[in-house]
């Protein structure tokens, strides 16, 4: 058997797919791909990935794209622990959580303030005040929404871990480095709560950004 994902070790999208590996066991390997390159992502990529992102995934010649199918597949494929709850209404939850993620979470949290506030300055550039602007009631929006959904919690789906915090936390890795999020958190404790537990967690360590400090 092998699995191999494609990617780098900075993409928010990859690290949510390593998650997924290492939470639920899965020998593998991460062969690492640059799509941001002077001439765009490699053609060996795009045979991959029509669209040029990352993660790209290849089980045994089942190659497969979009993190939340390759998340799903790797929970559904693999022996270990469940990385999806058994009910109907906490399946939709985690479904939910993880397409507000992809739809009003990533944009705001990662390229409105994370690049904005921390990879702006670490290049040299003056960050984008506007965009900074835009994506604060967004962020406001999403985080409360998330809040709102996770009820009792401990974790964003209920009360075991799944596909939905390993979607959230490499996004929360980043957007909690911008000074912005001690704010924009402060009336969600059970979101303070949730990523506390989160970070904690060995498959955090273990695939930690080369952009966290
Ligand atoms: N919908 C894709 C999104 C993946 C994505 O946007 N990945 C980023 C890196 S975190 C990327 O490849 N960006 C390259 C680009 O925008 O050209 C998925 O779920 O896998």
């Amino acid at each position: 058997m092998t699995a191999t994902l494609f990617g780098a070790a900075y993409s928010v999208y990859v690290r949510i797919a390593r998650l997924a590996l290492i939470e639920k066991g899965v020998a593998h390997d991460l062969v690492e791909v640059d799509v941001f390159g002077p001439g765009g992502p490699p053609a060996e990529h795009v045979a991959r990935h029509p669209f040029g992102r990352i993660p790209a995934f290849d089980h045994d010649g089942f190659i497969l794209y979009e993190t939340a199918a390759i998340t799903r597949y790797v929970d559904e494929a693999f022996p270990g622990p469940a990385l999806l709850p058994s009910g109907p209404q906490a399946r939709a939850r985690a479904a939910q959580v993880v397409a507000m993620i992809d739809s009003y979470g990533y944009r705001p949290l990662v390229w409105g303030l994370f690049v904005e506030r921390i990879r702006a300055p670490a290049q040299g550039r003056l960050p984008d005040e506007a965009a900074i602007a835009q994506a604060l009631p967004q962020a406001r929006t999403f985080l409360a929404a998330l809040a709102a959904l996770c009820g009792d919690g401990p974790w964003l789906a209920g009360s075991e871990l799944s596909l939905a915090d390993l979607h959230a936390a490499p996004i929360f890795a980043y957007f909690t480095l911008t000074p912005d999020a001690a704010g924009l958190l402060a009336p969600h404790p059970g979101l303070r709560a949730w990523w506390q537990a989160m970070a904690a967690r060995p498959s955090l360590a273990a695939t930690r950004s080369p952009l966290e400090p």
